[in-house]
This record gives structure tokens, C-alpha cells and sequence, in this order.
């Protein structure tokens, strides 16, 4: 098999990318490991930048977003029985953020690749990567117990923090910035009706989060240990602490069903450059931000915008200077979304080493933060989303 761009995994990363390409006429093969129904059920994301539905609208697979997806002007932080109210367009020039199911918008990405007959094959998992410091890189994949080769101009390790994309650069090339927070987050989905606006809880018995994904399910989280055994949680337990942590009691915050729970570890995570010959990594194959700041999918869209906008000229006359500097592009914006998403993390979480100190400097962040327009520009500036290759 042969095509110009082997694309590994179709999560955001991948999906965004072989629709940039087929787009400016270039051939891709997206290969997935796991099977349609799995990667169509996997709850993750919910908050899409400006920048993302712009990305939906021009690949033309914006319809159902439009319609199903709740805007999302505002941003609220309850700490200590207070509360701090941003209205994002309104510090930020008219920009918000919308919320959609990462799951959903997967959906739609899978069915525009498939419906453009684009290849897109499921349960095919790449094993060994080939030559990619060469012109002919490959990859090896087994399909349908078969083992198989495709043969690429570039390939682009799509495949997520667990991909094997990644672990095929030699570790010398590579600078691994690692941090990994002493916490993780229990999330659930709940038939319920969410709080009105998305909710951020600093509380001392540890953080909590207020989202949705329609008007009849919510989205909640609570901060937990990193390896929380998840049988220590009943539903009722659940509930008593996000009443507690949220400040919302059942008159507020309704309970109800809840259908699915998970644990997700709190990592930093960035690995330099984002190249290697001919491989390119994009999206949670590259970095790991914490969920606070509701980056992880938009970070992988805009990498792949960058990817593409380099790929296009470089397949087509073999022009390579854009996309020669795919990675430090991309890492300026990366960093940015690592520093935004750790300013909230430790904005927001209960350290379990946290000395008194340490919290009253929180608390007077917070503090400010609720005082002060310039500080909640900031917050709003970068939640919306950055502008693109800033
Ligand atoms: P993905 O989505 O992990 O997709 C990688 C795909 O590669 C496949 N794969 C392979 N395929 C073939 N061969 C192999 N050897 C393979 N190895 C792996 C996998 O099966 C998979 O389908 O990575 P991608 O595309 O880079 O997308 C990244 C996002 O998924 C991730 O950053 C976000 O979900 C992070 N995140 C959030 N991001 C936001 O922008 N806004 C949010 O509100 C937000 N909330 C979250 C989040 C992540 C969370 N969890 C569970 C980690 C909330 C949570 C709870
Ligand atoms: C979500 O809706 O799943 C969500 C919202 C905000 C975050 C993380 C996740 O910071």
C-alpha cells in the first residue's frame, strides 16, 4: 500500500488532519486501532474554542455543531462562599467558547472522511514505524490478523499519549518535559440539568467543575487521588461532595442518573521538537495539558492546522520551508496552553502539600482575580482560546 500521508489514530488530531489535506487534493490513509463504536463512545472533551468551530466551519462538518452545541459566555469561579462572574465576549471582544461532546465531534469528522471516501480503516493498529529518518518512510499495521505495510511521503503519528509514534524517535532526539500533578479527576455524565454557566470550584476539601453537554445532562468533575478506586464512590458520595465543593445544594444543582464515571490523571506533559525526519507528532502524541483548562482537543486542532498549511506546499512542489518549522511553531502556541493550563490547575486545586502559606497566596489570587478587570481578561483572553500561531 502506498499513499502521501500515513496518519496514525483517528481522534481530533488525525480526523482534522486527513479532511485539511483532502481538501488541497493530498491522499491520506488513517489507520485506528480501536473499532468505530469505541472511538465514537469515548467521553472526553466538551469546551471547543473560536478557532475549533472556525476549523468545523471551513471543513464544511459545522451543521449538527450549530445546531446542537450550547454557547458558552460565561465563566464563574466559587471559592470560600464567593464568586467571581466573567462574560467572556464581554472581555474579550465578543469571543466565547461552545460546548459540544469531544465524542460528537468525532462523529461528525469520522462521517464527512467516510462519506468523501477518504480511507479510514478501524481495528488497524500500527506496530513498528520504517525509515523515518529516510525519503520512504512506512508503516507496519496488522489488520483483520493481517500484517500489512504502508508506504508514505511523511507520516503523522496522530495516536495519542499512549501511540507508539512518539517511542519510534530515538530518546536523544527528544527533550521530555514531564509534570505529573498529585491529583486526577473523577468525571461523570449525569441525566440531570446542569448548573446555568460553566462552573470552577476552589474548595478546601479539593476542586470540583460544573459543565454540561445539553440542557438535560450535566458534566461534572471532582478533584480525587490519582488512583482513585472509583467502588469507594456511590452515587450518593458523589453528589454530597459536589454540593459541598460547588456550593450548590439540590435546589441548584439537581441529581439524577448517573451513566458514566471515570478516573484521568492530571498531567504536563510536552515532548521537543514535535518532528523527526519524516514524522510528525500532533496533538496528545506530543503534550499533555491538565483538563483545567479545557485545551487538550483545540491544542490538537491547531497543530494540525499548522501541519497541514506546511504539508501542502511541501508534497506538492517540494517547497519545505514551512513546514521545516512545523514544531517551533506549534510549540509556542503549546507552551502558552501548558503555562495557561497550570495557572488554573494551581489556581484551583487543594495541594495535598500545600503549607498555609501557600493557600492564602491562592486565596488572594482569587481574590484579585474577582477585583480586578485586568486579571479577568487574562483568564477570558486565554480560555477562548489563543489566536491561531500566536
Ligand atoms: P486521541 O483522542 O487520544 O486519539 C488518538 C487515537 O490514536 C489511536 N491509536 C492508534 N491507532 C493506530 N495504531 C496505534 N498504535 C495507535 N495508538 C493509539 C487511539 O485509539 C485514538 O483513537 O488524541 P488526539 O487526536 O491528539 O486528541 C487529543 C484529545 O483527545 C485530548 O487532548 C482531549 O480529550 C483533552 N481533554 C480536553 N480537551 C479540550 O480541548 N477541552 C476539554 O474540555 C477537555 N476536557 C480532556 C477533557 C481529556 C479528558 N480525559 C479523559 C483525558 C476532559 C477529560 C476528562
Ligand atoms: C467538559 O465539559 O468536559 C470540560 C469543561 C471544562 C474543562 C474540562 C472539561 O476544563
Amino acid at each position: 500500500m502506498r499513499t502521501q500521508v500515513g496518519i496514525i489514530g483517528a481522534g481530533p488530531a488525525g480526523l482534522f488532519l486527513a479532511l485539511l489535506l483532502a481538501r488541497e487534493g493530498i491522499e491520506s490513509v488513517i489507520l485506528e486501532a480501536r473499532s468505530r463504536e469505541y472511538v465514537e463512545g469515548r467521553v472526553r472533551a466538551g469546551v471547543l474554542e473560536q478557532g475549533t468551530v472556525d476549523l468545523m466551519h471551513q471543513l464544511g462538518v459545522a451543521d449538527r455543531l450549530m445546531r446542537e452545541s450550547m454557547t458558552d459566555r460565561i465563566l464563574d469561579i466559587r471559592f470560600e462562599g464567593r464568586l467571581i462572574h466573567m462574560d467572556m465576549p464581554d472581555l474579550v471582544n465578543g469571543r466565547e467558547v461552545r460546548i459540544y461532546g469531544q465524542q460528537e465531534v468525532v462523529k461528525d469528522l469520522i462521517a464527512a472522511r467516510l462519506a468523501a471516501g477518504g480511507e479510514l480503516l478501524f481495528e488497524a493498529e500500527a506496530m513498528a514505524l520504517e525509515d523515518i529518518a529516510g525519503a520512504r518512510p512506512a508503516i507496519r499495521f496488522q489488520h483483520k490478523g493481517e500484517e500489512h505495510r504502508l508506504e508514505c511521503d511523511v507520516i503523522a503519528g496522530c495516536d495519542g499519549f499512549h501511540g507508539i509514534a512518539r517511542l519510534a524517535i530515538p530518546a536523544d532526539a527528544l527533550t521530555i518535559y514531564d509534570h505529573i500533578f498529585p491529583f486526577g479527576w473523577l468525571g461523570i455524565l449525569s441525566e440531570s440539568p446542569p448548573l446555568a454557566d460553566m462552573t470552577y470550584a476552589n474548595h478546601a476539601r479539593g476542586y470540583a467543575l460544573a459543565s454540561r453537554r445539553s440542557p438535560r445532562i450535566a458534566r461534572l468533575y471532582l478533584q480525587c487521588t490519582p488512583d482513585e478506586d472509583l467502588a469507594q464512590w456511590p452515587d450518593a458520595r458523589i453528589w454530597e461532595e459536589l454540593h459541598i465543593r460547588l456550593n450548590a445544594d439540590t435546589s441548584e444543582l439537581a441529581e439524577g442518573r448517573i451513566f458514566q464515571k471515570g478516573v484521568t490523571p492530571v498531567r504536563s506533559f510536552v515532548a521537543a521538537p514535535m518532528q523527526y525526519g519524516r514524522l510528525f507528532l500532533a496533538g496528545d502524541a506530543a503534550h499533555i495539558v491538565p483538563p483545567t483548562g479545557a485545551k487538550g482537543l483545540n491544542l490538537a486542532a491547531a497543530d494540525v492546522r499548522v501541519l497541514a498549511r506546511g504539508l501542502v506546499p511541501f508534497l506538492r512542489k517540494n517547497d519545505g520551508s514551512l513546514v521545516e518549522r512545523y514544531s517551533q511553531t506549534c510549540l509556542q502556541r503549546v507552551w502558552k496552553t501548558v503555562r495557561f493550563s497550570n495557572y488554573m490547575t494551581t489556581l484551583l486545586h487543594r495541594f495535598p502539600t500545600h503549607t498555609p502559606f501557600e493557600r492564602q497566596i491562592q486565596l488572594a489570587e482569587l481574590d484579585y482575580i474577582a477585583g480586578s478587570r485586568a486579571a479577568q481578561t487574562v483568564v477570558a483572553e486565554n480560555y477562548v482560546g489563543l489566536p491561531m500561531d500566536g
